[in-house]
């Protein structure tokens, strides 16, 4: 093969001093219109001296897999399919897999739809090398970048609005990185960390900014492309799947999921007085419709903090069982509140302000432990310590 790009302006090739291979992953579902642009884009793009590889991690119904293993014979480097038969965690899921397969020092990530110009490729490795990164973003935020390919305002305003959460949210974790929604990226294989590798995360990107370490971090300006061929998966479901990712990596540390329990609790208020306001204006004696309505809120409550807290916990219980739990503490805080407020005030003479206040705070406390530890624990060590041996 030539060499068929011109070199990088101010990139001069001498200076690094030995290209790391390139693998190219590539997730697709239903791309099969885009495939031979895409790998001939890449032949024209990636210099002889690199050495790559390209490897699809497919989930499609369609004849993507077919059309790739006949464009691939055109190809003068190694292409490889893997379909799954089973999409386990969807896009994120197959890029996590497609990560694992590579076998060369960088690891270029890019969508099937030729929205990422391959041309970049070489551009994103060597700027690795040379900045030593662990970590290069191809950003559409930083000067000589573009979201033109973002299909309409509604797309703009929703991606906007997620960068600018996800940002606010990991101010530290994303230092340096303008644009953390993007698909494409280079990442140094040995800066990828196997207990990163979780199938679950939508945004990749995200993922392996936040939970491992990639070390330095930089970035290399990208116009975002019109889709070439076929239509978009983006969904309003993927942007809920978005935000529960978003939760989850939020959530990781215990006292960070201890907040999120206390502003889950707090919002149930308004369930709970809905109800009892509900329930009263029908006629409710006030402390029965009191009763019922705290249910509301701990029926609520529950709801939040298994999709946004506990979502990858669950699955050692059953619903009831783990309702039934998490409903039985939380009506024992009820319970234990008063007297404790006795206790405090008769015993250590509080005042009753502030000896509700500490009530409420070790009720509180206790609750959130009570929940991690009784309705949430997460399988004993023992067992996958006998499973790896
Ligand atoms: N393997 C796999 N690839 C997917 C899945 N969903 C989307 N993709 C691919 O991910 C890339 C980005 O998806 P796309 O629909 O273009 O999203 P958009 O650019 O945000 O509109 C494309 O190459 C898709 O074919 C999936 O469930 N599995
Ligand atoms: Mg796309």
């Amino acid at each position: 093969m030539s060499e068929h790009t011109a070199p990088t302006p101010g990139l001069d090739a001498a200076e690094i001093a030995e290209p790391g291979a390139v693998t190219v992953v590539v997730p697709t579902f239903n791309e099969s219109a885009n495939i031979r642009r895409l790998l001939r884009l890449i032949t024209e793009s990636v210099p002889a001296r690199l050495p790559c590889e390209v490897v699809f991690v497919d989930d499609s119904t369609d004849d993507t897999p077919e059309v790739i293993r006949a464009a691939a014979q055109d190809c003068p480097f190694p292409v490889a399919v893997l379909h799954r038969a089973e999409p386990v965690g969807g896009l994120g899921g197959a890029v996590v897999e497609g990560i694992k397969a590579a076998t060369s020092e960088w690891i270029v990530v890019m969508d099937g739809d030729c929205q990422h110009p391959p041309s970049l490729i070489p551009e994103l490795v060597a700027t690795g090398e040379r900045a030593n990164a662990g970590l290069v973003v191809a950003s559409r935020y930083i000067e000589g970048g573009s979201r033109a390919g973002l299909a309409g305002g509604y797309r703009v305003t929703v991606s906007r609005g997620a960068t600018w959460l996800t940002k606010a949210l990991f101010p530290r974790r994303l230092h340096g990185i303008s644009d953390p929604m993007s698909g494409f990226f280079a990442i140094r294989r040995s800066a990828v960390s196997a207990e990163v590798l979780k199938p679950l995360g939508y945004k990749i990107l995200l993922e392996l900014a936040v939970r491992s370490r990639p070390g330095r971090v930089a970035e290399v300006p990208f116009v975002f492309q019109d889709r070439f061929a076929g239509e978009s998966k983006s969904t309003a479901q993927e942007g809920f799947r978005f935000l529960r990712h978003l939760a989850g990596l939020r959530t990781a540390s215990p006292v960070a999921r201890m907040v999120g329990f206390g502003l889950i609790g707090a919002s149930g208020f308004v369930p709970n007085l809905v109800g009892l306001w509900a329930l009263t204006a029908l006629g409710t004696h006030y402390v029965p419709a009191e009763i019922l309505a705290n249910q509301l809120g701990v029926a609520w409550n529950f709801l939040l903090i298994e999709q946004l807290l506990f979502r990858d916990r669950r699955a050692h219980r059953r619903r009831w069982d783990r309702l039934g739990r998490f409903a039985l503490l939380a009506n024992a805080d009820l319970v234990l509140r008063i007297p404790l407020i006795a206790l405090l005030v008769g015993r250590f003479g509080m005042g009753a302000l502030p000896a509700t206040a500490l009530a409420l705070a070790m009720t509180f406390v206790l609750r959130f432990v009570g929940t991690e530890a009784l309705v949430y624990l997460p399988r004993r060590r023992g067992s996958r310590a006998r499973r790896a041996a």
